[in-house]
């Protein structure tokens, strides 16, 4: 840990101190019996809450500033703000409210709608802003999917970069799929399907596809359909191109939009989730290019390297980092032709370029 980090990590700890936390298990079959339930919790959370809350679950769809949030109920859209106690905690990502959050919204005072509580979260991707108080930015949250978005050629497809994405969706606990576009400029589909044998290896999902012929567009269909879905990768590769194809008519936050909310207030969309005709959402944030790994990642590597969970566990150390313990099952299976020695040096480079 870095001095500064030490310094942040103690003044944090002394803030929350005071602060109770909310007890968001009680919430879980809040359907089952609501009325009770929700009335319970209320109270039990936050004694200090006015009488005659009255709490609707429903989900971020899309995050604005200035505390404001879209979120879709049942048979509605909503506009709602963060609540104060939320804003306490404000410096901790996972209390900053994400697009794809689950959240309790207070309706009674509505049109002055309030997040009250964030439900817990399956995963989230978090991005790390450099410098500034708050360290953790809580991009997205409950994500299913993540889409490493490719090309075969122009620009050339680069393994080293496809690992970084892997790395990260391993990291957040997303599952990948590998799309590697403008296969119609592939004249060697043997060179192709050598360059990725190793992640078909390792069990990832692959799609070849190219706009021009039209390949691949029904198979990522198939996989987006009922997802929520982020899309990632290298400017270039065609992932508008893809998604412009899937869904014509879909703005993207390509820059930030701005909007008014119902009381005409200027706010600027963040982060949104925008529906897809066949089913599913498209998570879209321009925050999504600036998902890097970075120096705290680095004793994860070893981990979650793309593959290495075949080898690692058999490593003789917990903690080998594959470089040249006794005993390392990754060394051993590059010895045995089990790993592909480029695959090796792309780790290798990972973890000198962190
Ligand atoms: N040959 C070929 N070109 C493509 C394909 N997909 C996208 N392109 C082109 O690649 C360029 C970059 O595409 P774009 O969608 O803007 O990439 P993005 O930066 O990933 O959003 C554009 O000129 C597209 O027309 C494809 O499947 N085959
Ligand atoms: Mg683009
Ligand atoms: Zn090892």
């Amino acid at each position: 840990m870095k001095q500064k980090d030490k310094k942040r990590a103690k003044r944090y700890t002394g803030r929350l101190k005071n602060i109770s936390l909310p007890d968001l298990d009680v919430l879980d079959d809040v359907a089952a019996h609501s009325g009770f339930k929700t009335a319970r919790s209320a109270h039990k959370r936050d004694a200090s809450r006015k009488s005659g809350a009255i709490l609707k679950k429903g989900r971020v769809i899309e995050v604005m500033g200035n505390y404001q949030c879209r979120i879709a109920l049942d048979s509605e859209v909503i506009f709602a703000s963060i609540g104060g106690r939320l804003k306490q905690f404000k410096n901790q990502s996972s209390a900053i409210l994400a697009v794809g959050d689950y959240v309790e919204v207070d309706v009674s005072p509505a049109p002055d709608n309030r997040v009250e509580n964030i439900l817990p979260r399956k995963n989230s991707l978090i991005r790390y802003s450099s410098g500034s108080f708050q360290k953790e930015i809580a991009l997205a949250a409950n994500v299913d999917q993540l889409v490493i978005t490719s090309s075969w050629r122009m620009p050339m497809f680069k393994p080293g970069l496809v690992d970084r994405y892997l790395i990260l969706s391993a990291k957040f606990n997303i599952r990948p799929i590998l799309v590697i576009n403008k296969i119609d400029l592939c004249e060697d589909f043997e060179e192709l399907e050598g360059e990725i044998a190793y992640y078909r290896e390792s069990g990832i999902t692959i799609i070849l596809s190219s706009i021009v012929s039209g390949e691949g567009i029904e198979e990522l269909k198939n996989e987006l359909k009922d997802m929520d879905t982020v899309f990632s990768g290298h400017s270039g590769a065609g992932k508008s191109s893809l998604i412009n194809l899937l869904e014509p008519g879909l703005e993207l936050l390509t820059a930030e939009v701005s909007d008014f909310n119902e009381k005409g207030k200027h706010t600027t969309t963040q982060a949104v989730m925008l529906p897809f005709s066949f089913g599913g959402y498209l998570i879209d944030t321009p925050g999504i290019k600036t998902l890097t790994l970075n120096q705290d990642d680095a004793p994860l590597i070893p981990k979650l390297f793309p593959g290495f969970d075949r080898f690692y566990p058999h490593c003789r150390y917990r903690d080998c980092k594959h470089i040249h313990e006794e005993g390392c099952a990754v060394l051993a299976a590059m010895e045995e032709g089990k790993l592909d020695p480029m695959r090796y040096e792309s780790y290798v480079w990972v973890m000198q370029n962190i």
